[in-house]
């Protein structure tokens, strides 16, 4: 096992904010939330709440010293609702109490009497009510206009792709402290310490240097605590402040689901046309985005749909347009690809039906168009380094494509019961957050006296092994054993301005900033060696644990080495920062080179469907993934296994559900199906192409967090590739996820 905080999860080491043991006045904070999806706050009726025992206060809007607003990209939310709410499940009231207990009997006592205004949640239908975030955006490239009448075939559609609930392991958390009189330090569940610190400052009306904020490790994140789980730190840190109790709050796994944003729904159209030989001459597409009640990161997740709109192809004539529309549900929020699954199942789902129309394999399809080295994105992003076309082969070589499909037709001919179906997904993914700003890191490096190294990043651990890999990355640069080194908690004091742990940009930002602190380092250790050993300073090698004259072969341990250092007072402490360089995207244009480098993988699914009782397995799934210079293989291994399946939940059995009105159907896990261990593959083969270093970061390594989801998609295309040899005149919609509830109505 690699990555070490394994070890401590399975033992039950690992400490989440809801183990830490508590001081005797805390505080727990309850939140009192709307239960309509839009309507206007008439009247609050306490009633007997704060006569409770253990009930100490109930904070509402006017009892906010700083700046009522929590919005990050658009201003546009407030913690507490000033008196309009937008969805069922917003904040109006903090409840402050001693118990648990109390603070729920209070919520019971509390009636607050909202007047219904009427709610949209159909994106389109908020679009056509002209209710959005900002204007739509479009990428226009080639001709499209004038290429449609060099097709041979031209197929239209739509498209629906569901919600999906990050259902991470530990729900939004969070303790805030007071310090002194007029400062809070905040322990808080997220993936950016910084958003929060930043808006703790805001509701406070404090400055940031008042707002430590503290983040050892996140019970999982998957893009659901980037901006999500700023408002309950808020919350915690507002009540720390004001009663100068420490004060926890801790969300219910049902309250975190209908509190709390998810990934965004989306519906489209698209437009494609085709020569007769299965190449793409034209594709167009328009992404309506449901965003729920605020902005949240909706602009930004809409711009990666767009960057991603031609997924692994390249089309010379290409026109996506996406629009923000609000809605009446819960706002919708960062979730693993950002936009990326949505946009990539429009373009499969395109060719998958040019397929039909033309009567050829959209395999084919895929593998004719696939992107070449020096192909142009529709942004204007020259590819480079373009290995979708190795992936897609060594697919073929090691995984035998051809004779799969050739088997599974074989296998349909002889059986009705049961139906086969496979899909192969290509995935290439943009790295880089699309905000240019955001792509920024520090690391601050000490080694103590005994020779034991404290490593400190912006990077968040949520399970994806960062620490791990930091560790790799120091261990590496300063050639000692891994066990020498330690990842310290995420802490806005040690490392300032930190950017999310998101964009699957984490390792390759902290790890680039964490590098060069240590080769800071190891250029002073190196003249203090040469020094002691009277040698030149090219003479000098460090390797495992020991310092090398290679002149005479003579060496020294590092312990040794970093005591010398210390006497001769030589700073042991070392400070980096890393900034992504050549990276910029014109927005007036939308042309740039808004990231680093791509991602690149193909992915062979296939599936079996019980005709009888609609329901399906997957059978065998094999991934060809290009992770560059792994910085830690388990790790990987684990982000591409745990990456597809989240993906293949989402377009398969994740299905999100709200009432005509707005209120969450699906509001637990036994109203929500989520994959379980049954659900896997019986058989999952995953290899790693490192052999291609690559030279945009660190070490070699290539971001691996979101791209593994997106296999997933061809978990879609699998089964509805078994549905259609079941039946092959079904009617049956691009609208993911592919439930056995849906499947089974069409086969009826
Ligand atoms: N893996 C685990 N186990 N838990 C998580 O929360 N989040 C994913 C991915 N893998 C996540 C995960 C998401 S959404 C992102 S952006 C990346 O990890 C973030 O980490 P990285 O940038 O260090 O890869
Ligand atoms: N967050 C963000 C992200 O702010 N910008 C991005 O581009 C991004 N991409 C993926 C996941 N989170
Ligand atoms: Mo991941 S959606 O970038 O947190």
């Amino acid at each position: 096992m690699n990555n070490n905080e394994v070890i401590k999860h399975v033992r039950g080491e690992s400490q989440f904010i809801d183990d830490l043991k508590l001081p005797h006045d805390i505080l727990y904070g309850t939140v009192l939330t709307s239960e309509i999806p839009h309507g206007k706050i008439e009247k609050i009726d306490l009633g007997n709440a704060l006569s409770i025992k253990g009930v100490v206060q109930i904070i509402d809007h006017h009892d906010i010293p700083g700046e009522n607003q929590i919005g990050a990209i658009i201003r546009d939310e407030e913690l507490l609702s000033e008196g309009i709410v937008k969805f069922a499940g917003e904040p109006i009231l903090l409840i402050l109490s001693e118990s648990l207990d109390s603070g729920r009997e209070a919520l019971k006592e509390i009636k607050v009497d909202i007047s219904p205004i009427p709610a949209i949640t159909d994106p389109r239908e908020s679009f056509r009510a002209g209710n959005l975030i900002v204007p739509p955006r479009t990428f226009d490239y080639g001709d499209t206009d004038s290429a449609w009448e060099k097709c041979e075939i031209v197929a239209e559609g739509r498209v629906e792709s569901g919600g999906q609930e990050h259902f991470y392991m530990e729900t939004q958390a969070s303790l805030a402290y007071p310090v002194e009189k007029d400062s809070v330090k905040v322990l808080s569940s997220t993936q950016s310490p910084t958003a929060v610190q930043k808006t703790v400052s805001g509701i406070l009306g404090i400055p940031m240097n008042r707002v430590e904020v503290d983040v050892r490790r996140l019970g999982g994140g998957f893009g659901g605590k980037e901006d999500q789980a700023t408002p309950w730190a808020a919350m915690a840190a507002l009540g720390a402040y004001i009663t100068k109790r420490p004060v926890k709050i801790v969300l219910s796994r049902s309250d975190d689901i209908r509190n709390t944003g998810k990934r965004h729904p989306f519906s489209s159209d698209f437009k494609i046309g085709l020569d007769s030989s299965g190449k793409i001459i034209a594709y167009e597409a328009t992404f309506y985005q449901n965003c729920g009640a605020y902005a949240d990161l909706s602009t930004a997740i809409l711009e990666r749909a767009l960057f991603h709109a031609t997924n692994s192809y390249y089309i010379p004539n290409v026109r996506v347009t996406g629009i923000s529309c609000y809605t009446n549900l819960p706002p919708f929020t960062a979730f693993r690809g950002f936009g990326g699954p949505q946009a990539m199942f429009v373009i499969e789902s395109a060719i998958s039906k040019a397929a039909t129309e033309i009567n050829m394999s959209a395999r084919k399809i895929q593998e004719m168009n696939l992107l070449k080295e020096g192909d142009v994105f529709p942004y204007g992003m020259v590819t480079e380094n373009c290995n979708i076309s190795a992936t897609w082969k060594k697919l073929e070589e090691k995984f035998q494509v051809e004779e799969t499909y050739k088997k599974i037709g074989e296998f349909n001919r002889k059986n009705d019961h049961i139906k086969k179906g496979a899909a192969v997904m290509p995935v290439s993914f943009g790295i880089s957050f699309t905000n240019k700003m955001l792509n920024q890191a520090g690391a601050l490096v000490h080694i103590y006296t005994d020779g034991s190294v404290s490593v400190s990043t912006g990077a968040v651990e949520m399970g994806q092994g960062v620490n791990k890999k930091m560790i790799n990355v120091a261990a590496e640069t300063l050639s000692i054993p891994s066990s020498r080194v330690r990842v310290e908690t995420t802490n806005t004091t040690r490392v300032a301005n930190t950017s999310p742990t998101a964009a699957s940009s984490g390792a390759d930002l902290n790890g680039m900033a964490t590098r060069s602190a240590c080769i800071g380092l190891v250029k002073r250790l190196r003249s203090v060696a040469a020094k002691s050993m009277g040698v030149d300073i090219d003479q000098i090698k460090f390797e495992s644990g020991k310092v090398f004259n290679t002149g005479n072969g003579q060496s020294i341990m590092w312990e040794e080495l970093i005591g010398k250092a210390y006497a001769e007072r030589v700073s042991l402490t070392s400070q980096a920062y890393y900034a992504t360089p050549d990276i910029y995207f014109d927005k007036t244009k939308e042309r740039g080179k808004p990231f680093a480098y791509h991602v690149f993988g193909t992915a062979l699914i296939e599936a079996e469907l019980d005709v009888l009782r609609g329901v399906y397995k997957f059978n065998r799934v094999s991934i060809v993934h290009d992770t560059g210079k792994s910085l830690d293989q388990q790790t990987d291994l684990g982000q591409i296994e745990g990456g597809f399946i989240q993906g293949l939940g989402w377009v398969t059995v994740e299905e999100l559900l709200f009432e005509e009105g707005g209120k969450i159907i699906t509001g637990g896990s036994s109203t929500y199906k989520v994959p379980d261990i049954k659900f896997i593959p019986d058989e999952i083969n995953v290899e790693m192409m490192q052999d291609l270093k690559n030279p945009y970061a660190v070490l070699g390594s290539k971001a691996v967090g979101e791209p593994p989801f997106m296999y997933g998609i061809g978990g879609y295309l699998a089964v509805r590739e078994c549905l259609f040899a079941a039946k092959p005149d079904v009617q049956l919609k691009y609208d993911c996820p592919l439930t056995p509830e849906k499947i089974t109505i069409s086969l009826m």
